[in-house]
């Protein structure tokens, strides 16, 4: 799947960070639960060198519980620091807050001030997080990627915490990696093929995941056996995506499953498991 980036967009995002990092005590670095390897940008460790990190595997209320707990385990393993989170409802707050305190008595325990800084790739809910730590709607949430722009420092009690625009890295290494980036919303939409995007998307839930073509989308039992773009046309038809002349509206089509993946009408859906070495 061919995808754009914005190389010079990003190469001033990351020199932007880059400019900021040595102002920050911890880094809260968030990743989409759902691809909790590929939604971690490479370049980060670099950057930040030996600062102290927690990971935050965000979104979890749209993963599959049992992927998200071997994440977990799996990171915890390596020596992440490491929590699961849903910051569109605020739920696990108090096990994020605590291991907030925990690595800060570690890294700072002399500082009466802590700045943390919130980074990640593009939507994958930063500016979420951050509101829920500061319980108020400080900045600025949106559902398309690219929402935060500039820096934004927010204080509460002992903390500044600062927001950042999302950091995608210039070039993605394989296929499949764009694919799930591009998926779970991290790309935007008008730089993408839809109907591509998605027929990749059931191709991968007719070999990885099927309940949710069988079960929501009521097609049957030879499922695992169709062709990609089979499938779409079967949905399209089931759902009554049609255009003139009665045919099925692939775009129509694609967009509706794509929103219900988001939305999270699929069912939870992890995309992949920890079989791999992370990026850190
Ligand atoms: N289901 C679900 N949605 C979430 C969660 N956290 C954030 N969102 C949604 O994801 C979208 C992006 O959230 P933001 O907080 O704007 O993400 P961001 O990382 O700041 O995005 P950029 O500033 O564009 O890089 C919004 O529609 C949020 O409501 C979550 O834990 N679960
Ligand atoms: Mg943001």
């Amino acid at each position: 799947m061919e995808i754009q980036w914005y190389p010079g967009h990003m190469a001033k995002t990351k020199r932007e960070l880059k400019a900021v990092l040595p102002l920050l005590d911890l880094i809260l670095e968030v990743a989409d639960a759902r691809i909790p390897a590929s939604s971690r940008n490479p370049d980060l460790s670099d950057l930040i060198g030996k600062k102290a990190r927690i990971l935050i595997l965000n979104k979890v209320d749209l993963a599959d519980p049992l992927l998200t707990d071997q994440w977990l385990a799996y990171y915890r393993e390596t020596g992440e620091r490491v929590v699961s989170f849903n910051a569109r409802t605020g739920e696990k707050l108090g096990a994020l807050e605590n291991l907030i305190h925990q690595v800060a008595c570690e890294a700072f325990p002399q500082k009466a001030v802590g700045r943390l800084g919130v980074v990640g790739v593009p939507n994958c809910g930063k500016s979420s997080l951050l509101n829920r730590l500061v319980r108020r709607s400080a900045a600025r949430v949106g559902e398309r990627p690219g929402v935060t722009r500039g820096r934004q420092w927010v204080k509460r009690g002992k903390w500044e915490i600062l927001d950042t625009p999302g950091l995608l890295w210039p070039k993605i290494a394989d296929q499949e990696t764009g694919f799930k980036l591009a998926l779970v919303g991290m790309i935007k939409p008008e730089n993408l093929a839809t109907e591509e995007l998605i027929l990749a998307f059931l191709d991968w839930l007719r070999q990885n995941h099927p309940s949710p073509l069988l079960n929501y989308y009521g097609l049957g039992p030879m499922t695992g056996e169709r062709d990609p773009y089979d499938l779409l046309l079967a949905i399209g038809a089931r759902r009554g995506c049609l255009q003139k002349g009665g045919e099925v509206n692939l775009l129509r089509t694609a967009e509706l499953i794509w929103t219900d993946f988001r939305l999270g009408k699929l069912g939870p859906i992890t995309l992949e498991q920890p079989t791999v070495y992370p990026v850190s």
